[in-house]
Parts: structure tokens; sequence; C-alpha cells
């Protein structure tokens, strides 16, 4: 295999010193591709790799692919990812090896799966390179990603999930260089009897490195192993989640912040690395690395702090039910805080005479920042001296949070306002110095009224009037009234008020 691939190289290396190479061209795949690897035209996964030059871009278009032989990348250089904003592409590996890059490349956005057979890695890595936002597993004996040569090969936000062998293998004797990995945001994991998240192994003439940060490696009986095996082995680890490491003779440095505690993941044994609610991963990363996006190409930084491991949790939003204002008879304004902590989302206020709710404000999008922000709504079409039950609800793609309920009390309608006259309130009228001198009636009103005179000869009506009144003193002319004794009592028909009745004659 060495040997056929040193010969590829040196073929294709040839050609790429060619005048056409020289400037590097992007060329497209896609599952069922047959064309010239043009975006309008694309071509299979295989022709597109195999026939990229030096510093080609290598789009990998979304879709299922397979690859049945070992699949070299033929020149140095190369930039292979899937495509920016489109679903991740899946390559399934039968033969015991997959993608096998030439070194100074990059790997992105892919997702490899090995066949149950693979005894060997469906992604293998030469040196210089960089594999990021990558999920490859073996459901073998092999490697999810084996390191091939000399040069820091970097492996982040990426996960790797073993079957009985090394998830991650980092060893001189099956390497052509002395291997050197630095995994940065790695999510290395075994969960088969005898697997390690991680190996370093000396060869007899080649020396194994890999420096760990911000990473969880988990195994089944050790997290890692560090084997000297001749040439030397050496790992230094900080920052990370790793219980139990191995070490034959080899260098291990500790660079502190390592915690023992178990991670939790959603489902290890089928597959899925992400991290559960509650992990001890979660925020636990220590000081932020470089890394922009986690291995679901959300935002690296989450909630309170980054991850360990490839993948950032993502938080519940924050959603606090504020205080009421502006409260009238068929409206009102609520506030609330909301917070998404990173990701963009919704949030509305939910509202309506009980907890049911059943109307909501129009929903208004959140932008992606980490910390709470007030905000606040108008209810609309309330009815009047009702309670309101209302809450804001926030939803972005870490869920949806539910705010506590809170309730308003709208006001009361007002009174009929007094037909073609004064502003009428809804204090109650105060009615004072009622006295009548011959037939005119004179008063104090305390404010703009409708008023209602009734006469009385015993206990006869002998008239009804009413009256618009402006606030403040005036009179009413009684009308023509025959001698005798009377009562006259004053009472308001627009608002509340205690009727006023006094005596008077007409001599
Ligand atoms: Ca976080
Ligand atoms: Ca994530």
């Amino acid at each position: 295999m060495r040997t056929t691939r040193r010969i590829l190289v040196l073929a294709l290396g040839a050609c790429a010193l060619t005048p056409a190479a020289a400037e590097a061209a992007t060329r497209y795949a896609a599952p069922a591709g047959t064309g010239s690897c043009a975006s309008a035209s694309p071509c299979s996964m295989d022709t597109a790799v195999t026939g990229a030059a030096i510093g080609d871009e290598v789009i990998i278009t979304p879709g299922a692919y397979t690859i049945s032989s070992t699949l070299f990348g033929p020149v140095e250089h190369l930039d292979i990812h899937g495509q920016a904003g489109q679903p991740v592409p899946t390559i399934t590996v039968s033969s015991t090896f997959g993608l096998q890059t030439a070194g100074h490349s990059r790997v992105a956005d892919l997702n490899f799966t090995s066949s149950a057979a693979s005894s060997g890695a469906p992604l293998a890595v030469n040196g210089n390179s960089l594999v990021e936002r990558v999920t490859s597993r073996v459901l073998g004996t092999g490697s999810a990603v084996r390191l091939l040569n000399d040069g820091l090969v970097t492996l982040r936000d990426s996960t790797f999930l073993g079957g009985s062998g090394p998830a991650v293998l980092v060893n001189g004797a099956v390497a052509f260089g002395n291997p050197d990995a630095l995994l940065d945001h790695v999510t290395a994991v075994s969960r088969t009897a005898g697997g390690v998240g991680l190996e370093v192994t000396g060869g007899a003439f080649r020396s194994a490195r890999a420096t760990v940060t911000r990473s969880v490696i988990s195994g089944t009986t050790n997290d890692v192993t560090v084997t000297q095996g001749g040439a030397g082995a050496r790992l230094v680890i900080g920052s990370s989640f790793v219980r139990t490491i191995a070490n034959t003779g080899g260098l291990v440095t500790d660079l502190g912040d390592n915690s023992a505690l178990d991670p939790l993941f959603v489902d290890a044994g089928g597959g899925d690395l992400h991290q559960a609610p509650g992990s001890p991963t979660i925020d636990a990363a220590g000081p932020d690395g470089a890394s922009s996006l986690d291995v679901d190409r959300d935002p690296r930084t989450l909630g309170g702090a980054q991850d360990a491991g490839a993948d950032e949790f993502r938080p519940l939003p924050v959603a606090t039910t504020g205080a009421a204002a502006a409260v009238t008879t068929t409206a009102a304004t609520v506030a609330a805080t909301v917070g998404t902590l990173g990701l963009p989302g919704t949030w509305t206020i939910q509202y309506g005479p009980t907890t049911a709710y059943g109307r909501s404000t129009t929903a208004r999008a959140l932008a992606a920042g980490r910390g709470p922000v007030d905000v606040a709504a108008a209810l609309e079409g309330l009815a009047a001296d009702g309670d309101v039950h209302y809450r804001v609800v926030a939803t972005t793609g870490g869920g949806t949070t539910n705010g506590a309920d809170a309730t308003l009390h709208t006001a009361a309608a007002p009174p009929v306002p007094a037909p073609g006259g004064g502003t009428v309130t809804a204090a109650a009228l105060k009615i004072t110095g009622v006295k009548v001198k011959g037939t005119t009636l004179s008063y104090t009103a305390s404010a703009a009224a409708q008023l209602r005179i009734v006469v009385k000869r015993g206990t006869r009506t002998v008239k009804t009037i009413t009256r618009n009144v402006a606030n403040g003193k005036g009179t009413i002319k009684l009308g023509k009234l025959a001698k005798g004794r009377y009562t006259v009592s004053v009472t308001a028909t627009s608002q509340p008020s205690k009727p006023v009745k006094v005596p008077f004659k007409r001599p």
C-alpha cells in the first residue's frame, strides 16, 4: 500500500508542475456525478479527488457516498470539504482504508463510517494537515482516524468513535514518519471492549506524540494508552476529560485542568456522541480556544463557556416574564427578559383569560447574543375589568422555554359619557350646596356629569329633569310649580354619587 501511494504521489506531483496546474481549481463531487467536476456538472468523489492538482479545492456536495477501495489524495495542498450551509455528506467506507490525504491538506465537514469488517481507518491523514468538523466512526477493529507521517496534524471540532481499536491512532510503528497530533475540541470514544479513545505508540524507529486540549477522551478499560515502543511516545494533555491513562514507558505531561468525571453522551453505543443534558463537559473547556464552530457547525461558544469535546451543547433559551404597564380597558404592555445563549431564535408573549392563553403576539426575532435582553410587547383586544394571564415564550435551536405565568387586570369600562357635554370621569361625583330659591335650583358638582332632578310633592313625582352639567356651580330652572311643599333630589346618572335630597316651599 505504501509503495502504491508513493508512486501515485510522484506521478501526479509531476503533472502538478505543468503550467495548467498553476491556478487552483474548484472541483465538485456528487454521489451520482459523472461530469467534468464543474459546479454545474459534478463528477464522482473518486474523480474529484484523484484528478485534483496542488492547491485545488474539492467540494463534496450533500448526499451519500461510498468508498470501496482506498481513495488517495494524489497531491499535497488539497482542501476537501462538504458544502458550506448544506447537509454534511455521508461517506460509507467498505475498504480497509477510506480517504487517505497527502500532506498539507484540509479535510472538513464530512461524515465517515466504516463497515463492520474494517481493520484500517475510514480517514488517514498525512502530516501538516487539518481535520475539522469531521465525524468518523469505525465498526470493526480499526481506528476512526489514523496519522501517517511527519508534521503536525490538527484534529479539531471532530468526533471519532472507535470499535475495538483506538478511536484516534497515533502510532509510529504503522506510520511512514513520526506522527504528531494536536487534538483540540475532539471527542474520541470507544465503547467496544478493550477500545480506547486515543493510542499513542512509538515504533522501533519512529516516535509518536499527541497533544490534547479541550477534548473528551473515553475508552472502556482505559481512555488513553501511551507506549514507548522503542523510539518513544509522548502525551501532553490539559483542560480535557480523561479518567485513565495507561502509560508503558512513555512520557506523559499533565498541563492541568483535566477532569476525571464521566462524560455523558446521548447514545455513544449507537454512535451519537453529542453531550447529554447535565454532562460535566458542558461549559467546561477552560480558556477559549481558536475554533469558531462546533462539529454541528453551531457557534463554538454557547451558554456560559466553551464545552470540552467536539460538540457544543445547545442550551435552552432564557425566558423571564416581566411586569405589565400602561394597562387600559382593552390593552397593556408587558415586559420580559429573553436570552438565546448564543443561538438565533424568536420570542412571543402568550396571553388570554386563563393559563390556556389562546393568543400570542407576533413572533419577533432574537439575535444570537449570549446575554439576556429586555423586550416588551403590546397586548390588544382585552376584555375590560378582567384577569389576563400572560407569559413570555422563547425558542431557539436549543428548544423552547416558557416563562412563568403572570396576571394583570384590565381597567373597568368607563361610565357612559354624558350625552352632548362634559368630560365624564370615573371618579365618584360629589353634589353639594343644593338649594331652591323660587323655582331655581342651584348646586355645586365636583365633576361634569349627567344629573337627574326629581321634584316630589309628598310621594308624588311632579317633575323629572335630566341635564348635562359642567363641574362647578350651576343652576337649573325647575319650571312652573303650584304653591306647596316639595322635596327635590339630585342624583347623577353618569357616575357613582350619593343622592342629595332637600325640601323647599313654593309660597
Ligand atoms: Ca457551552
Ligand atoms: Ca452542538
